[in-house]
């Protein structure tokens, strides 16, 4: 063997970097399933499913056309689970010149790839992970000139560079931004469209057994599993998006509705972080949709900040700022992660309905995991680590890469305002105004203290008391901060009793 090619389970993608160059006569393409992969955290049995079935899908597609694939499966019996050990048993199997790999999603797997060369005694080439529009390089350069202190100067640069939304070198509407009319809460009796869901195949069939019999005391559904597997159905699902839901994308893109687990939003992320999908085509798919007349600026422009934006951003932060990034606990947050988020029973509508959601689907859309879930750990003060790990393993899009950047910084604000200048803290009104949540809640939204209260109310008020001396002079939380120091000593400590009731067990006011 010439070349031994090693793929990740996240970059199922034919266009890969460490693909480029392959001699189908001489090379052999290295997949493995391990244990180590497998079990790092407790992911919902979906996201297990959805990855271990796309490998072993794109594996036969590489077959069916003339490449060598080694494949190893997770039950096989000479597994080692590990792969580093993995690659050094392949190594021994086909004697390589050389490996090539692409640079992977996770600092904890590029920290073990740095060491392949020295181990295996042989040339390893990591190469740089093209799928991105950003490269980690081009990330760095940014930063050092400057240009990556906020998503939205990030943004513009973006488009600039590529061409995105841009008409003769202004951005098309003549604003960067239409966020101002993607707030809308939903019209009683709008439709949503049916979603697209995929069978399971005789492959994901395996996949599927397999899975329930090794990680069904892991959170999580695995029924009625219907995640695209292969490109072919991640484009029918990229083409679906497109057509019934990104004209109404943008107005909608914040509210939220019982019983509606998906609404106007893409369900591409998987896709996207695994490789069925590239940012670049779906980027240019949804422009295409605006420049032909089918989806107006608001939805699309909202729809490619995302991708092309926000995406892009958090995965520079990540590489920028790892590995010390984790450790930083800003708001010193030091409580337990409520049971509640492993499905314990309780009163709070929203919640409940966010996690049944993710239970579920592996999946909830953006306004759930950052206004609902996300705000509650950030108001309960719950410790960055334990957030973090619940959001890695609850979601079939979830890799450290995307994930850490979003919990840790925009959610938990632990980074101390690297990625967001303020954290996203919002009471009981916010949630009402953009959901039919505390229509049927159990708590009072209009009771700001005691037992029967929204918790999100006394919640948010303690959060800004608790964390006065380290946000108090946040020039972009004057406002807030202004009508806390207007309440009096005696409504401060009610609000103070109510969250120490609710979150430690003391008395009710
Ligand atoms: P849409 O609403 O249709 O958006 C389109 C695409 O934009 C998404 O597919 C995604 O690729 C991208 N996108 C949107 N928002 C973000 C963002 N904030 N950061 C990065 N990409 C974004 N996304 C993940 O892919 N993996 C994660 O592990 C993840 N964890 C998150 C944790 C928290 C606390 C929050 C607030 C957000 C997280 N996100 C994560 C971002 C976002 O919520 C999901 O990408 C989105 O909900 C995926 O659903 P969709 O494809 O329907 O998205
Ligand atoms: C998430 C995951 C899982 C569950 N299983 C595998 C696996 O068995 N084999 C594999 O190659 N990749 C898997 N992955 C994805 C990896 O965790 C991911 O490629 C690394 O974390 C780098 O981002
Ligand atoms: Fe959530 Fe409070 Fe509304 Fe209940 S009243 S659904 S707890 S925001």
């Amino acid at each position: 063997t010439e070349t031994l090619r090693f793929v990740l389970g996240d970059q199922l993608t034919r266009s890969l970097s460490a693909l480029s160059d392959l001699d189908p006569e001489a090379d052999v393409v290295l997949m493995v399933e391990v244990g180590d992969e497998t079990s790092y955290v407790r992911h919902h049995p979906q996201k297990i499913a959805l990855i271990l079935s796309a490998m072993r899908h794109f594996a036969e597609e590489l077959r069916e056309k003339g490449v060598t694939v080694d494949y190893v499966k997770l039950d096989d019996t000479d597994n080692t689970h590990s792969f580093s050990d993995e690659l050094a048993r392949a190594v021994k199997r086909h004697k390589p010149k050389r490996i090539v790999a692409t640079e992977p999603g996770e600092w904890r797997v590029w920290e073990m790839m740095r060491d392949w060369e020295s181990d295996m005694d042989l040339p390893v080439e990591i190469r740089a992970d093209d799928r991105f529009y950003c490269s980690r390089d081009d990330f760095a350069k940014l930063v050092e000139d400057n240009k990556t202190g906020r998503m939205e100067y990030f943004y513009r640069e973006m488009r600039r560079r590529t061409g995105l939304l841009m008409e003769e070198g202004e951005p098309a509407g003549g604003a960067w931004n239409f966020d101002e009319e993607n707030r809308k809460s939903l019209p009683k009796g709008l439709e949503t469209p049916h979603r697209m869901r995929f069978h399971p195949d005789a492959i994901t069939e395996e996949v599927l057994e397999l899975v329930a019999a090794r990680f069904d005391n892991h959170f999580g559904d695995l029924e009625g599993f219907g995640w695209a597997v292969t490109r072919e159905e991640a484009l029918r699902a990229l083409r679906h998006f497109l057509k019934d839901c990104l004209p109404t994308f943008g107005d909608y893109q914040d509210a939220m509705k019982t019983g509606e687990d998906y609404l106007f939003h893409g369900l591409i992320s998987p896709y996207l972080n695994i490789g069925l999908l590239t940012a670049h085509e779906v980027c240019e798919k949804a422009a295409q949709a605006y420049a032909d007349g089918e989806a107006p600026l608001n939805a699309v422009e909202g729809f490619v900040r995302q991708i092309l934006g926000w995406r892009e951003f958090v995965r520079g932060i990540y590489w920028t700022e790892m590995p010390d990034y984790v450790e930083s606990n800003f708001l010193n947050a030091k409580r337990d992660l409520p049971a509640m988020y492993w499905g314990a029973e309780t009163d709070m509508r929203c919640m409940s309905e966010c996690i049944g959601a993710t239970r579920r689907n592996a999946y909830a859309h953006h306004i759930q995991r950052l206004m609902v879930t996300g705000n509650f750990a950030l108001l309960a003060g719950v410790e960055p680590r334990q957030i973090e790990q619940w959001y890695l393993e609850v979601y079939a899009d979830a890799f450290e890469w995307v994930e850490l950047p979003n919990v840790h910084g925009m959610v938990m604000h632990a980074d101390g305002g690297r990625l967001g200048s303020k954290p996203y803290a919002a009471s009981g009104a916010y949630i009402n105004r953009m959901s039919d949540y505390c229509k049927n809640c159990e708590y009072s939204l209009k009771q700001k203290t005691g037992k029967e209260a929204c918790p999100f109310n006394y919640l948010y008020w303690n959060f800004l008391i608790e964390n006065e001396d380290k946000l108090g002079d946040n020039h972009r939380m004057g406002l807030i901060y202004g009508s806390l120091r207007k309440k009096s000593e005696a409504e401060r400590e009610e609000i103070t009793r109510s969250a120490k009731a609710f979150l430690d067990g003391g008395d009710w006011p």
